[in-house]
């Protein structure tokens, strides 16, 4: 049984389950570590997880509207992400990468997928052949990086990886990512073992990555430990997702090695990687092909269950709440009938003006990325004005003049944490 299979075992223990009981949550853990465990997934961590599960669990009141299914998955991807990461995000600079794994695993491949990945972002690559024990490997790895359109470093015959990478250094001078293909074993042999030991020595690499093969099972966590004790690996590939594997071994390797994974391989052709996003590979190992939308439809349950309205104007006024009041203010109908609810008055051209505003800054803010909208102060930079300007058809000094009245507004949000009767004058805009 593969871990996958496993883990959509224990969830299927949680169907029909209307309450979160001790003995629901004891149920689901037992069969979650045994999965787990038959994975190679080391029993302290497998302890730990379970352990965080069953009190995150028994702790919280099911949200209304969640099964006790869905609401048990989300906390068990939570706990998987603690392990593999949430996304990845690959470093852009000059650097030498070492691809590392067992025979067949995908290395050659991943080689060069990587190296168009990097070169058609704007980082010069180039692909070294440090495979010198299969005959072809040469060969393979020079018709690659023609496909891919990369640089190639290689002296065919030569069983001295040093000597390789010395003059690989030396002839790719101009070239800013260096990707250093190895050979493959059946087992991480002696050999295998002080070759690698030189290749890291005289390459120097900036990161050391495990491929692995998606149908990999158990074996996969001793394989990174082993990697991982030679040359301390920093992180995961997982290839032939397309296949019929389903990504358990990952989870061994990247709880053995302590590293997260960094690309999927999703084909043999060099443009089939992706970046590992954990939605997505986690839907894949649980069997939940829309595990993104059960996501966040819990987490949205969660919030609902734990924010009152009252508070909702209390909590540090950023662009994402801006947001969200600009849209449940469109939603409640014309400016002035909510302003003469407030018992303000205003000229009619001015509602109008303020309308043909609100428009604009939903549109500006739709333009910034999720890390502006939560962090308000990177608009300071003038290169990011430009860029949500273009990408929201308005000018600059629209952009400015939207800062300038959300920070106007940050501070009377603030004065306003303390007034309890602005406040609740004030979450009449919130969407409930
Ligand atoms: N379907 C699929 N096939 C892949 C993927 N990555 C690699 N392959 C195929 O797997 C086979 C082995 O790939 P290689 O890149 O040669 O593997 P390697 O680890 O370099 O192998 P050795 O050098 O022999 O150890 C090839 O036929 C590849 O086309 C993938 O993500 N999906
Ligand atoms: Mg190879």
């Amino acid at each position: 049984m593969d871990l996958g299979e496993g883990l959509r075992k224990a969830i299927a223990k949680l169907t029909g389950a209307t309450i979160i009981d001790a003995k629901t949550v004891r149920e689901f853990n037992k069969e979650l570590q045994r999965a787990l465990i038959s994975a190679d997934v080391n029993v302290e961590l497998v302890l730990s997880l379970t352990q965080k599960l069953e009190d995150a669990a028994l702790k919280e009141k099911l949200p209304e509207g969640v099964s006790a299914k869905d609401y048990i998955t989300n906390m068990l991807y939570e706990q998987l992400i603690a392990l593999m990461g949430e996304s990845f995000v690959p470093v852009m600079k000059p650097k030498h990468v070492l691809l590392l794994g067992l025979y067949g695993s995908g290395k050659t491949t991943t080689a060069a997928k990587l190296a168009r990945y990097y070169q058609e972002r704007g980082l010069s690559s180039a692909l070294i052949a440090c495979d010198v024990s299969r005959p072809a490997a040469y060969e393979q790895l020079e018709t690659l990086a023609k496909q891919a359109g990369v640089g190639f470093y290689g002296i065919k015959d030569e069983i001295d990886v040093r000597k390789i990478l010395k003059g690989a250094q030396a002839a790719l001078k101009d070239k800013k990512v260096l990707i250093c293909d190895t050979s493959g074993r059946n087992a991480l042999d002696k050999s295998l073992l002080d070759q690698l030991k030189v290749v890291d020595e005289e390459f120097k690499p900036d990161e050391k990555v495990l491929v692995i093969n998606a149908d990999t099972g158990q074996v996969a966590g001793k394989q990174a430990k082993e990697f991982d004790n030679a040359v301390k690996l920093t992180g995961v590939v997982v290839t032939k997702l397309d296949g019929s594997g389903k990504g358990g071994g990952a989870l061994s390797a990247v709880s053995a090695a302590h590293v997260g994974i960094e690309f999927i391989g999703t084909g043999e052709k060099l443009n089939a990687i992706e970046l590992y996003d954990s939605k997505k590979y986690v839907g894949k190992l649980l069997g939940i092909p829309d595990l993104e939308s059960l996501v966040s439809n819990v987490q949205q349950a969660i919030k609902d269950a734990n924010v009152k309205p009252e508070e909702m104007a209390s909590e540090e006024l950023s662009y994402s709440t801006f947001y969200t009041q600009l849209k449940a203010m469109s939603k409640m109908g014309p400016l002035n009938n909510m302003m003469a609810s407030l018992g303000v008055s205003a000229s009619k051209e001015a509602l109008e003006q303020s309308e043909v505003k609100m428009k604009r800054y939903k549109a500006i803010i739709d333009s910034m990325t999720q890390m502006e909208r939560e962090d308000g102060s990177l608009l300071s930079n003038s290169g990011r004005i430009k860029r949500i300007a273009r990408g929201s058809g308005s000018t600059e000094k629209e952009v400015r003049e939207l800062i300038s009245d959300f920070n106007k507004m940050k501070k009377m949000y603030k004065l306003m944490k303390n007034d309890r009767n602005v406040r609740k004058q004030f979450s009449k805009f919130m969407p409930k």
